[in-house]
């Protein structure tokens, strides 16, 4: 059995080996997507953006912890905006930067012919995200996603950060930030030229092993 002081013992335990989240580094440098993204926003993008969702999502969490500690109910139903939020932000731009190179490259083999067979044609694919992600109202994010129950790629998209996965079931090959802070420095109003210019840093190889683990 435990006394009431092993279980406060527990819990504080717990508490301290609850990982924090923490900004992961760029897999290359702020300017490696130039012309294409610009350095200022490249920079701006994750040393503030992203940097800001990982630190609400670690304060949450701290908050989470105490009132999970108190059994205070009010306060965790309270909490899950928060969590919804930055932890998305966080979840969404991990993924994000894995997706972007200066070295695009090509869908693999076994990707190649998924979007031949769900699209026609890779043109398609692209021109039928360009065109999902343009007409996202406000802020929010236009993906490439795969349906695992249909065995299908599938085109989506989520406002504001909300993730794919938790939201819409698919799992996220590649993704697009429709935010105007993901843009509006270098395309200003014009998200369709971002949109179709994004494309030419896809890192292929990234989404395509993205969708090659989630047929497993
Ligand atoms: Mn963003």
């Amino acid at each position: 059995m435990f006394g009431t002081r092993s279980v406060g013992n527990l819990i504080r335990v717990a508490g301290a080996c609850r990982q924090k989240h923490s900004l992961p580094d760029l897999p290359y440098e702020y300017s490696a997507l130039e012309p294409v993204i610009s350095r200022e926003i490249m920079s701006l993008h994750h040393s503030k953006h992203h940097a800001t969702y990982v630190a609400n999502l670690n304060a949450a969490e701290e908050k989470l912890a105490a009132a999970q500690a108190k059994g205070d109910i009010q306060t965790i139903i309270n909490l899950a905006p928060a969590l919804k939020f930055n932890g998305g932000g966080h979840i969404n731009h991990s993924i994000f930067w894995q997706n972007l190179s200066a070295s695009g490259g090509k869908p693999s083999a076994t990707l190649a012919k998924a979007i031949e067979q769900d699209f026609g044609s890779l043109d398609n694919m692209k021109n039928q995200l360009a065109a999902a992600s343009v007409a996202v109202q406000g802020s929010g994010w236009g993906w490439l996603g795969y349906n695992k129950q249909m065995r299908k790629l599938q085109i989506a998209t989520c406002v504001n950060q909300d993730p794919l996965q938790a939201t819409t079931g698919l799992i996220p090959l590649f993704g697009i930030d429709v935010w105007e802070h993901a843009y509006y420095l270098q395309y200003k109003n014009v998200r369709a030229d971002y949109v179709k210019a994004i494309f030419e840093v896809a890192n292929w190889n990234d989404i395509s092993s993205r969708y090659e683990n989630a047929l497993k």
